[in-house]
C-alpha cells in the first residue's frame, strides 16, 4: 500500500494561521512542512478502517436515542456543527491532529473514542450543550484544542463521549492590554495565534508569550492542565487571571474581577482572587466545569536575553549539579525554567529515527547514544543545561558570572559557545522559546520509533541532588526491565523540578504498547512508594495516579467525589478526567489499572440523579 493511500494529507499543506485557528504560523512553515514530511516517511501503520460498531455509543443510552438526542442537538447548533464519528480513525500529526481520539493511543485505538464532535459557538451555546448532555445523560468531554500530547490529545476518557471542541468556533483574543501585560483569550487561541496577533499588532518588541515547547497548544487548555513554559512566567496557572466556566448543570459563572456585576473587565487580568473563596483552583484538572474565557498575563521585555548551554560529562554529576542548581534558581539568578536534558533525547531530538543509530535489539546501547553525540556541534556529554538571563547585558554579565562560576564546580563542565552551534541546532528551539517565540521543533525525538508517538511520566521533585538521583535511577532501571530508551529531561520550576520522561513507542505495534504502559505503572507506583507524585497525566494513568494522592484514607479524592456530586450530579462533565467519578460511575469498574488495560470501560452508568 502507498502512503498516501492510507493517510491522504500526507503530501497535502500544513494549515496556517490565520486561515485556521489552529495552523502554524506562517514564520514556522517551512519547519512545519520538513516536520511533516518526516513524520510521514516514517509512517507504517495503515488507517485504521475501525472494526467495532459505529459511532460509539456511550454506556447508558441506547444507540436509536443517541443518533435522535444528536438530531436535537444539530437543530439547536446548526447542522455543521455536530459530527457523528462514523469515520476511519486518522491520526494525522500534531499540526492536523484529529479531535475524535488520541492520536498517540496506547491502548486499542477503539478504546477511547467519541462518539460525536460538537462545536459550539459561544458561551451560550456551550451551555445548551451541557443542558442537552443532562436531559440525555450523553457524557461529554470537552477540548480547547485537543492537542494535549503525550497526556491523551483529544480523546475522551469514556468510550462514545460527546467531544465539546470549543477551539474550532471559540477562538477569539477578546482583549490584549499593553499597559497592564494582560490579554484574554477563548478556548481556541494556542500560543502561536497569541504571538502571531502581537505581532500583527506592533507588541512583539513590547511583550512576550511564555511557551510550552511545542506551540500549537491552546493556552487555555495548557494552563488549566497546568502545563509549563520556559521564560520567567513559567508555571501557566500561576498566571492566569480570571476565569469564565460554564458549570455541568448550565450555570456561567466568573471568578476573580469577572464577577464583578459591573465593570469587571478592567481588572479581569490584573488581580486574580476578587473577593471571597478562590474557586480557580477547582476548575484545574478536574471535571466541575468548562473554561469558556480565561485572563493571562504576558511579560515584559526584559530588554535584552541571552541563551547558554553548559554541559557535563557523567550521568553521576546529576546529583552535585541539582545542589548547584537549587539555591541559584530559588534566588532567581538562574530565572527562568530551565531544561536539564538527558544525553539520549538530545540525540533523538536529531530528528532521526532510531534505526539509524542502532541495528540490534533492546535498548541503545549507552555507548551508542555518546558516539553519536561526540558527532554534534556541542560534542559528547551527558547532561545539557539550557538556561536563559535576562536583562540589559550588565544584568546579564552578574548573574552569567555567578552561574558560570558554580557550574564549573562540576568536573569536565564545558560551556559551549552558542555561536559554534548551526542555526538549526536544538540549543536555538531552546533559545527561541526562553524568550517567547513558540517552535515546533520538539516534535523530532518522535520519529525515534516509526508510527512514533509519546507518553509521558511526570513526576515532581524537589531541587536535591538525592532525589533526582533516586528519581533518575528509578526511572532508568524500569525502563531497562521493559526493554526502552530512557529519555528524562528534568524542568527545573522555582522550587521544584518535573521530571519529564517520554516513552517513544511505534503505535502500530501492540506489544510495544504493552510494555511501554507496563513500564508507566511501573514507574508511577515505585515512585509513589518513595514519595514522588505526578503534577499531571496521561487519561489511562488518571485512576492510579489519583489513587496515590491517597493521604488519610483517599481524604482528597472524597472530597472531590463531593464537588462532583454537588455541582455535576448526573456526571456528565468529562467522567473519569483525573480520576474524579460521578456517582453514576462509581463501584461499576470503571476505574483502569493494572489489570484492566484490554477495556477503558466499566458495567454500565446508575440512574438519573437529577
Ligand atoms: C514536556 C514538558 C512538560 C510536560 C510534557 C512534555 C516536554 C519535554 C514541563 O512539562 O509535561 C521535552
Amino acid at each position: 500500500m502507498m502512503a498516501s493511500s492510507f493517510e491522504p494529507e500526507a503530501t497535502s499543506s500544513v494549515p496556517t494561521l490565520p486561515d485556521s485557528h489552529s495552523g502554524i504560523p506562517p514564520y514556522l512553515l517551512d519547519k512545519a512542512t520538513r516536520a511533516k514530511t518526516a513524520v510521514f516517511e516514517g509512517r507504517t501503520k495503515p488507517l485504521n478502517p475501525r472494526t467495532r460498531e459505529v459511532p460509539v455509543v456511550p454506556q447508558g443510552i441506547s444507540r436509536d436515542d443517541f443518533l435522535k438526542a444528536l438530531e436535537e442537538l444539530k437543530a439547536e447548533l446548526g447542522e455543521g456543527n455536530v459530527e457523528v464519528n462514523d469515520k476511519p480513525l486518522k491520526d494525522g500529526w500534531y499540526m492536523e491532529h484529529p479531535n475524535t481520539h488520541d492520536m498517540m493511543t496506547i491502548l486499542d485505538e477503539e478504546e477511547c473514542v467519541a462518539g460525536a464532535v460538537v462545536y459550539p459557538g459561544s458561551t451560550e451555546e456551550v451551555v445548551k450543550i451541557v443542558k442537552w448532555a443532562n436531559k440525555w445523560l450523553i457524557p461529554v468531554f470537552p477540548i480547547s484544542m485537543g492537542r494535549n500530547l503525550g497526556y491523551g490529545g483529544a480523546a475522551p476518557r469514556v468510550r462514545g463521549s460527546v467531544t465539546i471542541d470549543l477551539g474550532r468556533r471559540m477562538n477569539k483574543i477578546l482583549d490584549i492590554s499593553p499597559q497592564d501585560y494582560t490579554c484574554l483569550v477563548e478556548p481556541g487561541v494556542s500560543f502561536y495565534g497569541l504571538y502571531e496577533e502581537l505581532g500583527r499588532r506592533g507588541l512583539r518588541d513590547h511583550m512576550w508569550v511564555d511557551t510550552p515547547d511545542l506551540g500549537g497548544g491552546s493556552i487555555i487548555g495548557n494552563t488549566v492542565d497546568r502545563g509549563v513554559g520556559y521564560t520567567p512566567y513559567g508555571d501557566h496557572w500561576a498566571c492566569h487571571s480570571g476565569l469564565e466556566v460554564v458549570l455541568p448543570t448550565g450555570e456561567v459563572i466568573r471568578t476573580g474581577m469577572g464577577a464583578l456585576t459591573q465593570g469587571g473587565e478592567n481588572t479581569w487580568g490584573v488581580f486574580p482572587y476578587g473577593f471571597g473563596p478562590f474557586s480557580d483552583g477547582i476548575f484545574s484538572q478536574s471535571n466541575f466545569g468548562i473554561v469558556t474565557k480565561m485572563g493571562m498575563t504576558l511579560m515584559p521585555n526584559p530588554g535584552g536575553h541571552e541563551s547558554f548551554m553548559y554541559t557535563f560529562p557523567n550521568e553521576e554529576d546529576l546529583g552535585p549539579l541539582m545542589e548547584i542548581i537549587r539555591p541559584l534558581r530559588i534566588s532567581t539568578i538562574l530565572e527562568n525554567v530551565a531544561q536539564l536534558r538527558h544525553v539520549t533525547q538530545t540525540v533523538a531530538a536529531s530528528g532521526l529515527p532510531k534505526s539509524k543509530f542502532y541495528s540490534g535489539t533492546g535498548t541503545i546501547p549507552s555507548e551508542t547514544i555518546h558516539r553519536a553525540a561526540a558527532q554534534t556541534p556541542a560534542g559528547d556529554h551527558t547532561w545539557a543545561y539550557y538556561g536563559m538571563c535576562y536583562g540589559p547585558s550588565h544584568i546579564r554579565a552578574y548573574k552569567l558570572a555567578i552561574i558560570d562560576a558554580e557550574f564549573r564546580k562540576i568536573p569536565g563542565c564545558r560551556k559551549i559557545d552558542p555561536f559554534t552551534l548551526p542555526e538549526d541546532e536544538y540549543f536555538w528551539s531552546r533559545d527561541r522559546i526562553a524568550s517567547g517565540t513558540p517552535d515546533i521543533h520538539e516534535l523530532r525525538w518522535v520519529n525515534w520509533a516509526p508510527n512514533g508517538a509519546h507518553i509521558a511520566f511526570s513526576p515532581v521533585s524537589p531541587i536535591r541532588g538525592p532525589d533526582a538521583t533516586k528519581l533518575f535511577q528509578l526511572g532508568k532501571r524500569i525502563h531497562e526491565q521493559y526493554g526502552i530508551d530512557f529519555m528524562p529531561a528534568f524542568c527545573v520550576g522555582l522550587r521544584e523540578m518535573h521530571l519529564i520522561v517520554e516513552i517513544v513507542f511505534d503505535r502500530d505495534d501492540s506489544e510495544e504498547k504493552k510494555r511501554a504502559l507496563g513500564c508507566l505503572r511501573d514507574m508511577v507506583d515505585e515512585a509513589a512508594k518513595e514519595g514522588y507524585g505526578e503534577y499531571r497525566t496521561h487519561l489511562v494513568l488518571m485512576d492510579q495516579v489519583a489513587g496515590t494522592y491517597a493521604w488519610n484514607d483517599g481524604a482528597l479524592g472524597k472530597f472531590n467525589e463531593k464537588l462532583k456530586d454537588a455541582l455535576d450530579p448526573n456526571g456528565i462533565l468529562a467522567p473519569g478526567r483525573c480520576g474524579i467519578w460521578g456517582k453514576r460511575y462509581r463501584g461499576r469498574g470503571w476505574e483502569m489499572g493494572r489489570g484492566s488495560e484490554g477495556r477503558s470501560e466499566g458495567k454500565g452508568v446508575g440512574e438519573r440523579v437529577v
